[in-house]
């Protein structure tokens, strides 16, 4: 891969979801050093702030908790991101609860012909106000972005889908709520659970994956990953911890073989709580595997 001119844009926000803290995410990242990190090796690194998050709702919609502050940060962040893309850049999100993927994805979509993302989480977060059973807007990005949703999350930047559910690959799925079970069997959605994972290893997991774009001649791949989608033995600062996740190894490994496959034209790192989190951990381990998506290699 070429030596890459990298935009930084942190999303402070945590009202896509209920528990306080991971608004600091992109403090957090940046304190673990995420712009050093990435200079260290050959890039041009621009970090150019956080966008403005407005501040948490007083009124209760409890099927879509803080809707109007989500879709206002969204419609931001969608627009900057589709500048930065506009500039030649390669744009890297800091989050921010996941919610933040549907201004990503919004701003990303219509700068490619036929996008693909890979969605590296314990979750499939494909529910709607519908099958949600808890109303966290986090819990909804990717439905939101195959098209699904509140029309206001679903036309931001006024035009929908962005993105084709079989051009989406989920890694390390482990908790899926009913109403995501059967969108995936009925828009076709690949996911590699922990079951793949275990089975096959993460090697040819990441070998099927990265084929997988090959034959769906993808002209751009998003890596939307929360960190949840680790074992919280490695990230436990992260508001919805599932056990018998991805280990740290794997997780290097699926980022080094993405470096390799030079398939990555943007990234989102999101769900890292410092509150919750032991010393940075899982920001110092955000970082590290920025590293590894980027070129960092061993030897
Ligand atoms: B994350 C959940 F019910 N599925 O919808 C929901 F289990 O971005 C969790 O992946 C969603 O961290 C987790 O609220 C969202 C729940
Ligand atoms: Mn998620
Ligand atoms: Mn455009
Ligand atoms: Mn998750």
């Amino acid at each position: 891969m070429n030596k890459l001119n990298i935009s930084i844009i942190g999303v402070p926000m945590d009202l896509g979801q209920n528990r306080r803290g991971v608004d600091m995410g992109p403090s957090a990242i940046r304190y673990a050093g995420v712009v050093e990190r990435l200079q260290e090796l050959g890039h041009s690194v621009d970090d150019v702030g956080d966008i403005a998050i407005g501040r948490r709702e007083t009124s209760q919609n409890t099927k879509l908790r803080n809707l109007e502050e989500v879709v206002a940060a969204n419609t931001i962040l969608a627009n900057r991101v589709h500048d930065i893309i506009g500039e030649g850049n390669f744009p890297i999100v800091l989050g921010g609860d996941h919610s933040i993927a549907i201004g990503t994805l919004a701003g990303l979509a219509d700068r490619y012909e036929n996008l693909g993302v890979i969605w590296y989480d314990a979750h499939a977060d494909l529910n709607t106000a519908e099958t949600s059973p808890t109303g966290n807007i986090h819990g909804m990005p990717l439905a939101v972005s195959i098209g699904l949703g509140h029309e206001e999350l679903v036309n931001i930047r006024d035009f929908a889908p962005k993105i084709k559910p079989e051009n989406v690959v989920i890694i390390g799925a482990r908790s899926v709520d009913p109403g995501e079970r059967e969108l995936i069997k009925e828009k076709g959605i690949k996911v590699f659970s922990m079951h793949e994972i275990d089975k096959l290893g993460m090697s040819e997991v990441m070998t099927q994956a990265i084929q997988y774009f090959v034959d769906r001649k993808v002209d751009g791949v998003h890596l939307s990953l929360d960190l949840d989608g680790l074992d919280p033995l490695y990230t436990p600062g992260v508001g919805t911890p599932v056990a018998g996740g991805i280990s740290y190894r794997e997780s290097h490994l699926a980022m080094e073989m993405l470096y390799a496959s030079n398939m990555i034209t943007s990234a989102e790192f999101v769900e890292v709580n410092p509150i919750l989190d032991e010393k940075n951990k899982t920001a110092d381990v955000a970082v590290g595997l920025m590293g590894s998506l980027l070129g960092e290699s061993l030897i």
